[in-house]
């Protein structure tokens, strides 16, 4: 089917003018690739957006949404109940660190970052400790485009059109350091001391201001940034020293993708108080987000009379039928097939492969954790992002999806990539470096 015009579709973060001059369409998918409208076989490089991390229409999960929608459509979550639901928070939560049991369904990672931060600044209010209603983020942190997310966020460009956005916001500063960890094999070694900000935001606020930190273990969309080693532990540890809850936006991270272990907590052992997850929750196929909470959060608003609703908060499609029985397959998928293994065993070869890259024209950084790997460009001078999209769009029709934000492109294909297909992204990948200006 070809669309009879273009002119409806407002298209999210997209140069809207640009892309209808040179469409770029996808049709079809399967395991690594996607099919474009002109029939040609494009390399998913990136997992769709970061989302499809067990390749394309995988049949246990294709089967179960199938089943699902003919069984049951549609069933409320207000006050009813329906057994996927159960069932699905379930798996969640034994894939989940230490006690984080309790598992808050939505449908994006948007919602599941607005609903972190809700749950975070209720959960002081209903223990008595209602003056902590500050939220600290990090720059060039992203949570989505809710109000909560953007105010929390860092990332100047999604901010700076929409007002005021939340008061009592501050932020850590970013640990980006290319002047140190240029070219960097998995966490960076310098920067620890970046989280030390954090006390002095503390001693800047009171800390019985603060109700809690919310940080992407690894920055995934300002252009992949892992965690230079011992950041994490580091917020942990200041967190737990004043009260301060600690949140971590998996929305990327989560499912696999740092290798060996579903949640980047626990591949870097730190267990914060609270997960947000999305995107590979259902492999992709049928939006949902959650917030997944240890039980001591949960337990704290167990109290008052017993036909009182505790959390005012939920969606129309909070864990909607279908989504429940996408996310129980995909995770049967991502268990029987040992996904987080295999990302974890193929991720030395990719890192080699992208690491291979430098020297090549233009490239200041590469840099990698589990199966992401970010190249960074040097911008043309007065023209920020102008290289970043002409590798991007050549990449796209020489047969291969890339992910780009300005000049930094991003790597994190489906975690049943095999050897050849990523020989292939990086050889398409440099000779298009070689050829670009
Ligand atoms: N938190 C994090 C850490 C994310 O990466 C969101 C929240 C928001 O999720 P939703 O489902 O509301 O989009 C995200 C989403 C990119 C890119 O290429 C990244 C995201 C989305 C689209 C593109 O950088 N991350
Ligand atoms: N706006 C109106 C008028 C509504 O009635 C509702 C839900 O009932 C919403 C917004 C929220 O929609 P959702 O629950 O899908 O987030």
């Amino acid at each position: 089917m070809q669309p009879s015009n273009h002119d409806a579709f407002w298209m999210p973060f997209t140069a809207n003018r640009q892309f209808r001059k040179t469409p770029r369409m996808l049709v079809a998918a399967k395991d690594m690739y996607y099919t474009a409208d002109d029939g040609a076989q494009v390399l998913d490089g990136c997992a769709g957006l970061w989302c499809v991390n067990a390749g394309h229409a995988r049949p246990k999960i294709v089967e179960a949404v199938q089943k699902t929608v003919a069984q049951l459509d549609f069933a409320p979550t207000f006050q009813m109940g329906h057994p996927l639901a159960f069932e699905a928070a379930d798996r969640i939560a034994k894939l989940a660190p230490a006690d984080l049991n309790r598992v808050f369904f939505c449908n994006s990672g948007s919602e599941a970052a607005d609903t972190a931060l809700k749950i975070a600044i209720a959960y002081h209010r209903v223990r008595g400790d209602a003056a902590r209603t500050r939220l600290i983020g990090r720059e060039r942190g992203y949570h989505g485009v809710g109000f909560g997310g953007i105010s929390v966020g860092g990332i100047s460009g999604n901010r700076k059109l929409y007002g005021t956005m939340l008061g009592g916001v501050d932020h850590l500063p970013h640990t980006f350091d290319l002047s140190r960890n240029a070219f960097s094999r998995g966490l960076p070694e310098h920067g620890v001391e970046y989280a030390d900000a954090l006390e002095r935001i503390v001693a800047l606020h009171d800390p019985s201001t603060i109700a809690a930190v919310m940080v992407e273990p690894m920055a995934g969309s300002t252009g992949a940034l892992p965690p230079p080693v011992g950041y994490l532990k580091r917020l942990r540890e200041i967190c737990d020293k004043y009260g301060i809850l600690l949140i971590f936006d998996e929305v990327i991270t989560g499912f696999g993708r740092m290798g060996s272990v579903c949640f980047a907590a626990e591949k870097f052992g730190v267990t914060p108080d609270i997960i947000t997850c999305a995107k590979g929750i259902t492999n992709g196929t049928v939006p949902m987000g959650a917030a997944i909470v240890r039980d001591s959060i949960f337990d704290a608003f167990m109290h008052g009379p017993e036909n009182g609703i505790e959390l005012p908060h939920g969606y129309t499609y909070s864990a909607h039928p279908i989504a429940c029985a996408a996310s129980i397959a995909t995770l049967d998928t991502y268990a029987e097939e040992g996904l987080f293994d295999r990302a974890e065993e193929i991720a030395p070869y990719f890192e080699d492969a992208a690491h291979a890259l430098r020297g090549l024209p233009h490239v200041i950084d590469i840099r990698n954790v589990g199966l992401v790997a970010a190249v960074e460009l040097e911008p043309r001078a007065g023209a920020p992002g102008t290289r970043g999209y002409e590798v991007f769009e050549r990449a796209f029709r020489a047969g291969l999806l890339l992910r780009l934000t300005a000049d930094t492109l991003a790597i994190s294909p489906p975690l049943i990539i095999n050897r050849a297909q990523v020989d292939e992204i990086f050889g398409k990948l440099a000779s298009i470096l070689r050829s670009v200006d």
